[in-house]
């Protein structure tokens, strides 16, 4: 039994997202997905709240055939205690981490792998397109700030 970890805050749920629980699974037996809190979010430097709060998130993904279990993620440092306690054997991540700290230092407990990201999928880009279709031209938006944007 192979035991994968990924983490993310998974909102707004998307092709991109479904394509990183798919091969991350397809990396072992068993996949373990740690979903970023709402709090976790916000200490992340979120621009904003996520459109899902973290029940309806970590239910989502628990839906999703890939994932055998979601925990909550709630800090940056849980990570190593999170592969003692679920006994992983590799952490994957999309290739946007790669190189960062945050998940380099983890291959002292586990191998860790960066998979290509999917391109042309992002929460913010469908939040952007969404805008684009409500008001049915390419918004010229001056982001204020996150909670208001001004569509001219
Ligand atoms: N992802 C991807 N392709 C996309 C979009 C996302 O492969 N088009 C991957 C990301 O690389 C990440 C996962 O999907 O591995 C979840 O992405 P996010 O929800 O954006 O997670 P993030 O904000 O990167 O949080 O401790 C780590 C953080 O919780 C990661």
């Amino acid at each position: 039994m192979k035991r994968i970890l990924t983490y993310g805050t998974f909102d707004l749920l998307h092709w991109g997202h479904i394509n990183l629980l798919k091969r991350a699974r397809a990396q072992g037996d068993y996949l373990v997905v740690g979903a970023s809190t709402d709090e976790f979010n916000t200490a992340k430097g979120a621009r904003r709240p996520s459109y899902h709060q973290f029940e309806v998130r970590k239910t989502m993904l628990e839906a999703v055939r890939y994932v055998d279990l979601v925990i909550p993620e709630e800090s940056w440092e849980q990570k190593i205690e999170d592969i003692r306690r679920f006994h992983i054997d590799t952490v994957v991540m999309g290739d946007n981490w790669k190189g960062s700290e945050r998940f380099e230092h983890l291959r002292s407990f586990c191998d860790v792998v960066f998979l290509p990201r999917t391109p042309g999928f992002s929460t913010s880009q469908i939040r952007r397109d969404l805008l684009v279709d409500a008001v049915g031209r390419p918004a010229e938006v001056t982001v204020v700030d996150d909670s208001r944007m001004v569509s001219h």
